[in-house]
């Protein structure tokens, strides 16, 4: 039965490529002799995947008497380079790379309606309809950090906002070793000096009392010039490298975020989000700030005085306090 044969033979290639693929991940030297009667196949067999690996980018260099060795590129963001250097057991488990998409978030919507499991990334190199919050574009060029983490938390729905602070935690603290002092803008931002290098955007299918999925939308201009920018957000924006002065390497800042944010999250996920909003708090450069409140009602004017266990906003205004749970703020 030759469709038969087909999909058994298929079946066993893939099986013998990720064999070999993590082996590459752990950084062992894979042997053609080795892993071809390690794995039951012929040295070519072992070969055509090297080869594979080789056409879709990746550095694989051949010592003799040793074998193969994946060697991850400075700022390479194939996943198998990314994975050597993850250390996560959830997030990143699955990686998807994409040279150019509309949008990570409507990418890894599909995947999640297919039901990709939790932790899965897409991430690409340029999107060319990056988005932000309530219909906003996010300006999305190459050299920019822009992927979408899968969720599918335990928490009720009115709890799911916390999930941005978490984020914003998780990325101003992978920031901190390369000397980057990054702070929290009130609900999404990650600003530096008042300006932004990164947004997070939260998307979620749920039901009434459970959610079914999150998409963890992560921009962050790295090696993004200022110029690459639409020059109306110039003067709002940032980039690391102007920052920093020299490239950056995306694969570790991306494995630092996720990192982060997983042992976050798993912690959250026992304990609840008191860690998460503790954090938040103290790399905030909203609390002790005055603020307008931009809501679809109205705009008000007031003292940012704290954020509260639920994750909204404390204002002080002339009559009284308010909590914010939505909405816009501007730093004044
Ligand atoms: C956000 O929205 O800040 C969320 C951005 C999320 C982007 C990621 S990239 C990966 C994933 N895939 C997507 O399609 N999206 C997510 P918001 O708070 O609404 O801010 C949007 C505003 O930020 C815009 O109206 C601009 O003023 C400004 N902006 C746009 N692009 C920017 C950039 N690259 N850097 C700084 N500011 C930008």
């Amino acid at each position: 039965m030759p469709y038969k044969s087909t999909h058994t033979f298929t079946i066993f290639v893939v099986g013998l490529s990720s064999k070999i693929d993590d082996l590459l991940i752990k950084g062992s030297f894979v042997s053609g002799q080795g892993a071809a009667s390690a794995f039951g196949v012929s040295r070519t067999a072992v070969f055509k995947r090297i080869q594979q690996l080789r056409k879709l980018g990746y550095d694989i260099e051949a010592v003799r008497k040793k074998g193969y060795r994946l060697v991850p590129r400075f700022d390479g963001l194939l996943p198998l380079e990314i994975k050597s250097r993850l250390k996560t057991r959830i997030f990143g488990k699955e990686i998807i790379t994409l040279d150019s998409v509309d949008s990570t978030q409507t990418y890894m919507g599909k995947l999640a309606e297919k039901g990709a499991p939790e932790g899965t990334v897409v991430l690409a190199l340029e999107q060319t309809r990056g988005k932000g919050r309530m219909n906003r574009v996010w300006s999305s060029p190459r050299g920019g950090l822009w992927f979408s983490l899968l969720l599918r938390p335990s928490i009720p729905p009115k709890e799911l906002h916390k999930l941005t602070l978490l984020f914003g935690v998780a990325i101003v603290t992978a920031l901190q070793p390369l000397g980057i002092n990054a702070s929290l803008k009130w609900p999404n931002d990650v600003l530096i000096d008042r300006r932004k290098v990164c947004g997070i955007l939260l998307e979620a299918s749920t039901e009434i009392d459970r959610v079914d999925y999150v998409i963890a939308g992560i921009g962050i201009n790295v090696n993004t010039s200022l110029t690459d920018l639409p020059s109306e957000i110039c003067d709002s924006a940032v980039s690391l490298c102007d920052i920093i002065g020299t490239k950056i390497d995306r694969a570790e800042l991306l494995c630092g975020i996720l990192k982060n944010s997983e042992d976050l999250y798993l912690e959250a996920s026992e304990n609840g989000f008191s860690r998460v909003i503790s954090l938040w708090r103290s790399n905030s450069c909203t609390i002790g700030q005055r603020v307008e409140v931009r809501m679809p009602d109205g705009a008000l004017r007031g003292l940012a005085v704290d954020i509260d266990e639920d994750g909204s906003l404390l204002v002080k205004y002339d009559n009284g306090f308010k909590k914010i749970y939505s909405g816009d703020i501007i730093l004044l």
